[in-house]
C-alpha cells in the first residue's frame, strides 16, 4: 500500500489537496479530496443589512461571481417576497450576464487550465512560422530559457510527464488556440460588464432584475463580441475537445464518479415565476441517475428541503446531516475525523454530481432536441453509449457542447432586450423590505448547482449560507461512509507512473474545481474560530 500526495493540485482555483492510497497494482484503493483553505466570507455579512449579500458573496470569487451575484439575489427575492416581481428585462439580461460568465469559464477552464494535461506546449518553443499567437508563446518560452529561469514558465510546468499523445501540429494548432481563447475571455467579460458597470464583481445584479440600462449601442456591440466568440467556440474550442478525445479515448472511461448528477437550472425563460423548483429555465431542474447496466433514470423534482450539509471528514463541530439554512457551524481544527475544509453537500442523503453533465443529460433526458443533437452527435462520431458520458472525457465534451448551445441561445437574448423599457423591479428599500423572512436561491453557477441561503431578523442578516457547485465536488466522506463525486472518481484508477500521477489530476481537473468557491464557515456572532499562521 503507498499513500500518494498531489498537494497543491494546479491549474485550478483556490487550495486543493489529492490524497489517495494505492494497492500493490498501484490502483486508487481509497481518495481524500481535501479543501486546505479557510474562507469564513458568511462571517462578514452577519449583522449586515440583507442588500450587502449580494456585492459580498460575489467577493468568493472571481471566476463565477455572476453565478454568486444571482443566487444571493434570488435568496433575498425569495425573503422579500417578490421572486415574481422581476420585469422581462431584468429577466433577460440576468440570462445575459450569466451566459456570457458562462462563456469566459467554460473557455478558460479548458484552454488555460485542463488541456496543459493533454496539450504539449513545448511544441511551439522551436516555431518560426507565421502564426502570431504561436510566436508569442516561443519568445516566451525563449525568454525563460535564455534567462535559464524556468520559475518564468510557471503557468505550464512544472508538470506531469509521460503522455503527450497528439501530433506536433495538433500540439501546435490546441497551443495557438490557447493564446486566443485569452481574447475570447476578455470580450466575454466587456460584455458583461456593459451590464452591470465592471467584470468581475458587477455592480448591477440586484433584487429585482439588473440596474444596467441597455441601449441599442451596448446590445450591438455585445452581439459583436458575443459573435466573435462563437466563431472561437466553433472554430477552435469543440474541434480541439474533439482532437483531444481522438488522442486520449481511454478518458472516456477514466472517473465515472458518484452516477447521480443534479440541476438547479439556470436562464429563466418566463416572467412572474414564484417558485424556483418549477419555473421554466433554459436548462432544466431536476437529478437523474446511471444504473450499472448504462441505463438512465427518469428525471426527479428539485425538492429544496433535500438539500443538506453535514461534517464528517470537515473541520466543522456538527457532523449531522443539516438543512443549509439551518446551518451553524463552528470550526473544530483538532477532529479526528476531518481533513478538509469543504462540507459534505448531499441531496437526500445521497452522493450528487453537479455541472455542465448534470445540465446536459437532465436536459437530454427531458427530450429537449437541441441537447439530443449535440450530445448524439458526439456519441456518434465516438461510437459511444450514453454512459460514456460519465467520465473525465464526458465532462470536457458537455462542457464543451453547453459552451455551444449558451452562446447560440443567447444572440436571441440579445435581440429581445428591449432599450428604455424597465429592467428593475422599483421598491422602497426604507418601507418595502420586511424585518423578518427567510429566503435561498436556487441558479447554476459555470460548474455547476449553486445556491444561497439567508435568514433575515430585525432587518438584518440572521444567518447565510453559499454552497457552491465544488463543494458538492470536493466533498470528502459523510456520517453514512459515502465519498464526494471527486473521490469516487479517483478510486479504481490505476497510476501507472507515481512520479507522475497525470491519469489523477486529469480526473480531477474534468470537474473545474474552484476551492475558493467550496470551503465555507459560518458563525453569527462574530467569535474568533481560530488563527492560523502561514509560513
Ligand atoms: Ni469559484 Fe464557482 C462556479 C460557484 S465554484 S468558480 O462555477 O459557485 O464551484
Amino acid at each position: 500500500m503507498t499513500k500518494l500526495i498531489v498537494d497543491p493540485v494546479t491549474r485550478i482555483e483556490g487550495h486543493l489537496k489529492i490524497e489517495v492510497t494505492l494497492d500493490n497494482n498501484n490502483q486508487v484503493t481509497d481518495a481524500k479530496s481535501c479543501g486546505t483553505m479557510f474562507r469564513g466570507i458568511e462571517t462578514l455579512l452577519a449583522d449586515r443589512h440583507p442588500l450587502d449579500a449580494v456585492p459580498i458573496t460575489q467577493r468568493i470569487c472571481g471566476v463565477c461571481p455572476t453565478s454568486h451575484a444571482t443566487a444571493s439575489t434570488l435568496a433575498l427575492e425569495k425573503a422579500f417576497g417578490f421572486l415574481d416581481k422581476v420585469p422581462t428585462n431584468g429577466r433577460i439580461l440576468r440570462n445575459i450576464n450569466q451566459g456570457f460568465n458562462f462563456l469566459q469559464s467554460h473557455i478558460v477552464h479548458f484552454y488555460h487550465l485542463a488541456a496543459l494535461d493533454y496539450v504539449d506546449v513545448t511544441a511551439a518553443a522551436d516555431y518560426t512560422g507565421p502564426d502570431a499567437a504561436l510566436q508569442k508563446v516561443a519568445a516566451f518560452i525563449k525568454r525563460a530559457l535564455d534567462a535559464n529561469d524556468m520559475s518564468q514558465l510557471s503557468i505550464f510546468y512544472p508538470r506531469y510527464e509521460g503522455d503527450y499523445r497528439l501530433s506536433k501540429e495538433g500540439n501546435l494548432k490546441a497551443t495557438s488556440n490557447y493564446v486566443k481563447a485569452l481574447e475570447a475571455r476578455r470580450l466575454a467579460h466587456e460584455a458583461h460588464a456593459m451590464f452591470t458597470g465592471k467584470m468581475p464583481h458587477g455592480q448591477g445584479v440586484v433584487p429585482g432584475g439588473i440596474t444596467g440600462m441597455p441601449t441599442y449601442d451596448n446590445l450591438t456591440r455585445a452581439l459583436s463580441k458575443l459573435q466573435t466568440i462563437k466563431d472561437f467556440i466553433n472554430d477552435c474550442y469543440i474541434p480541439d475537445v474533439v482532437a483531444v478525445a481522438e488522442a486520449y479515448p481511454d478518458y472516456f472511461e477514466s472517473g465515472r464518479g458518484c452516477g447521480n448528477l443534479i440541476s438547479f437550472g439556470v436562464f429563466d425563460m418566463e416572467d412572474n415565476q414564484a417558485d424556483q423548483t418549477t419555473r421554466k429555465r433554459f436548462f432544466n431542474q431536476g437529478i437523474i441517475s446511471i444504473d450499472n447496466n448504462g441505463n438512465l433514470s427518469a428525471v426527479g423534482a428539485i425538492d429544496a428541503q433535500k438539500i443538506s450539509e453535514s461534517a464528517k471528514s470537515a473541520w466543522f463541530k456538527d457532523s449531522a446531516a443539516i438543512w443549509p439554512l439551518n446551518g451553524n457551524s463552528e470550526a473544530d481544527i483538532k477532529k479526528a475525523s476531518a481533513y478538509s475544509w469543504v462540507k459534505e453537500t448531499r441531496y437526500d442523503g445521497e452522493v450528487y454530481e453537479p455541472g455542465p453533465l448534470a445540465r446536459m443529460v437532465v436536459n437530454y433526458a427531458n427530450g429537449d432536441k437541441t441537447v439530443q443533437d449535440a450530445v448524439n452527435g458526439v456519441l456518434n462520431h465516438f461510437s459511444a453509449p450514453a454512459a460514456a458520458l460519465f467520465s473525465t472525457l464526458g465532462r470536457h465534451a458537455a462542457r464543451a457542447l453547453e459552451c455551444k448551445i449558451v452562446a447560440d441561445k443567447m444572440t436571441e437574448w440579445l435581440m429581445q432586450v428591449q432599450p428604455g423599457s424597465q429592467t428593475v423591479y422599483k421598491y422602497s428599500i426604507e418601507d418595502d423590505l420586511p424585518e423578518e423572512g427567510e429566503g435561498y436561491g436556487l441558479w447554476e453557477a459555470p460548474r455547476g448547482a449553486i445556491s444561497h441561503w439567508i435568514k433575515i431578523k430585525n432587518s438584518v442578516i440572521a444567518n447565510y449560507q453559499a454552497i457552491t457547485p465544488s463543494t458538492w465536488h470536493a466533498s470528502g466522506l459523510d456520517e453514512n461512509g459515502q465519498h464526494g463525486p471527486i473521490e469516487q472518481s479517483l478510486i479504481g484508477t490505476k497510476v501507472k507512473d507515481t512520479d507522475n500521477p497525470f491519469e489523477l489530476v486529469r480526473i480531477v481537473r474534468a470537474y473545474d474545481p474552484c476551492l475558493a468557491c467550496a470551503v465555507h464557515l459560518v458563525k453569527a456572532n462574530g467569535q474568533k474560530l481560530g488563527q492560523f499562521r502561514v509560513a
